[in-house]
């Protein structure tokens, strides 16, 4: 895959050791959010799709949540949510955690993903029935 000018700022940015300064971003340089990549996922009954997301460390994203079905759906991460910097947290409830979506409805997350690690995604009214994934951040 070839290598997209963000990805080489980032990483000329990670060798001059001015990662730092991008990682708190909001404090130190403005965020280019119409560079925020586009990634999608849709919820069904009773199932994310797909069940696997996957962020970069030090990237602005553009997260489009899809309730696709015919339930209210709840996108619960609260470990994701501490580990990455949002931009619209009045998206999120009010204890950051989650974010709740009406049949139809859709939400756009924008946040830099801050901290790897493996995190638990579930629908907090569907785990019983299986409604979990994973997100990563590298
Ligand atoms: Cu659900």
């Amino acid at each position: 895959m070839k290598a997209s000018p963000i990805a080489i700022l980032t990483g000329a940015l990670i060798a001059t050791g001015a990662f730092v300064v991008a990682r708190y971003g909001n404090t130190a340089a403005p965020v280019d959010w119409s560079s925020a990549q586009h990634v999608e996922i849709r919820m069904i009954e009773y199932e994310f799709v797909p069940n696997q997301l996957r962020f970069r460390r030090g990237l602005p994203y553009q997260l489009h949540l899809v309730n696709a079905g015919k339930e209210g759906h709840d996108f619960t991460a609260p470990d994701f949510f501490t580990s990455v910097q949002v931009k619209n947290a009045d998206a999120l409830n009010g204890s950051k955690t989650s974010v709740f979506l009406q049949p139809e409805q859709t939400t756009d997350i924008y946040f830099i993903a801050q901290d790897a690690g493996l995190f638990a995604l579930r629908c907090a009214d569907h785990d019983w029935a299986g409604m979990t994934a994973t997100i990563v951040i590298d």
